[in-house]
């Protein structure tokens, strides 16, 4: 396609309930929605994409301002000028690869020029990945998890996860942090029984030390325990995987497929959550699953608190193959009362549905989402 303008546009979405982790509480977001518009053979295209960054560089380096900043002064300028006639989704990593890291800003570009690649194409991203239908040439469906915020009180946080249990979600993710760990996991697998699958995320919040510490959750059964140490730490995950039976997965501190393939073979990795936003787009992504089906490493989809956006695209990539365990995708309802899609997420029987439409599988809905836009930014 060929590049005629891109829209930076900033949304402002109240969430649901406040969502707490071992970083910091989120009551409202702050994200950063990419619009490129171009041409076609056969006529306009258009295409969106979602920046996962946060408004704080609390769970990565990245935040919504800084991966606004970088793809106006850094990343457009350079597709523009390698590609002044046209640009392949394909293309726009090796384009952005001079600029380090940021990710989930070159993630972002990435999928709305896939979105409008697919959507002139008259594909959906699950056609392009062979996800629409499954074994039976039925549509597919995706078994749908839940992450839970940390909660005051056990009380509160049991109140909380016999909702979700209720709304039929099969698998219960609950962040933890020192002071709301043991106590909090052993009151939730006593409310959910011994057969609900069961994981906790701690999102960095542990020390080297805290092996034995940790090691106590292995009485509870859990699926895994995510990210307990710090991103740069991967001999540290080594170490605490040789401490704690139950397995280690990684989120922050993948963000690549070089690295994952690394943490894989130092033993840090022994499941990988794969987060499109945060491994640099939905191409990357797909590489990261392909290297850990080789290696038998389980994988699933987390998420990012997106809109149904990034929402519809994860559902896609999660059905998959190598996402042999539930992922973080939720019903838009989890977290927004009103999804700026026209065709939000919905969990039936604790599954969602493979979307289908073309492109990343969603539309937008153009009256909802003028009226939550704050700013749009056009680059032309
Ligand atoms: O660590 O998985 C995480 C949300 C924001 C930032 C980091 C994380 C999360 C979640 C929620 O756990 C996942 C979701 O349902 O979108
Ligand atoms: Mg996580």
């Amino acid at each position: 396609m060929s590049l005629e303008r891109v829209e930076l546009r900033r949304i402002a979405m109240p969430l649901v309930s406040p969502f707490r982790t071992s970083f910091g509480v989120e009551s409202d977001r702050d994200i950063l929605i990419v619009r490129v518009v171009g041409a076609a053979d056969d006529g306009s295209l258009d295409g969106w994409g979602e920046c996962v960054a946060l408004a704080e560089p609390t769970y990565s380096a990245e935040y919504v301002d800084g991966a606004q900043h970088v793809m106006e002064g850094h990343l457009l300028p350079r597709l523009a000028e390698a590609a002044p006639a046209g640009i392949d989704a394909a293309d726009v990593g090796r384009i952005l690869a001079p600029v380090h890291g940021h990710p989930m800003a070159k993630g972002a570009i990435e999928a709305a020029i896939l979105d409008a690649q697919l959507r002139a194409a008259g594909v959906s991203f699950a056609d392009l990945l062979g996800t629409a239908t499954d074994a039976d040439g039925e549509p597919s469906r995706i078994p749908s998890g839940v992450s839970v915020g940390i909660h005051d009180s056990v009380d509160e946080l049991l109140a909380t996860v016999q909702g979700y249990l209720d709304d039929g979600y099969v698998r219960i993710k609950l962040k933890i942090e020192p002071g709301s760990d043991i106590e909090h996991v052993a009151a939730v697998r006593d409310l959910i029984g011994p057969d609900v699958p069961l994981q906790v995320d701690a999102n960095t919040a542990y020390r080297r030390t805290d092996g034995e510490h940790l090691a106590q959750l292995d009485q509870f059964d859990m699926l895994l325990i995510e990210q307990p140490l710090a991103e740069e730490d991967i001999i540290g995950h080594a170490r605490l995987a040789d401490e704690v039976e139950t397995p280690i997965c990684l989120d922050e501190s993948l963000v690549s497929a070089e690295g994952t393939a690394d943490a894989i073979d130092l033993g840090a990795c022994e499941i990988a959550n794969i987060k499109p936003g945060r491994v640099g787009g939905y191409l990357e992504a797909i590489r990261i699953h392909d290297l850990c089906l080789a290696r038998e490493v389980p994988v699933w989809c987390g998420g990012m608190v997106e809109t149904g956006i990034g929402r519809a695209a994860n559902a896609a990539l999660a059905a998959l193959p190598g996402f042999t365990l539930p992922g973080d995708i939720s019903a838009s309802t989890r977290f927004y009362a009103r999804d700026i899609v026209t065709d939000p997420i919905t969990v039936v029987d604790g599954h969602v549905t493979v979307p289908t439409a073309s492109g990343m599988g969603f539309d937008i809905d153009r009256e909802f989402l003028d009226s939550v836009t704050t700013s749009t930014t056009t680059i032309s």
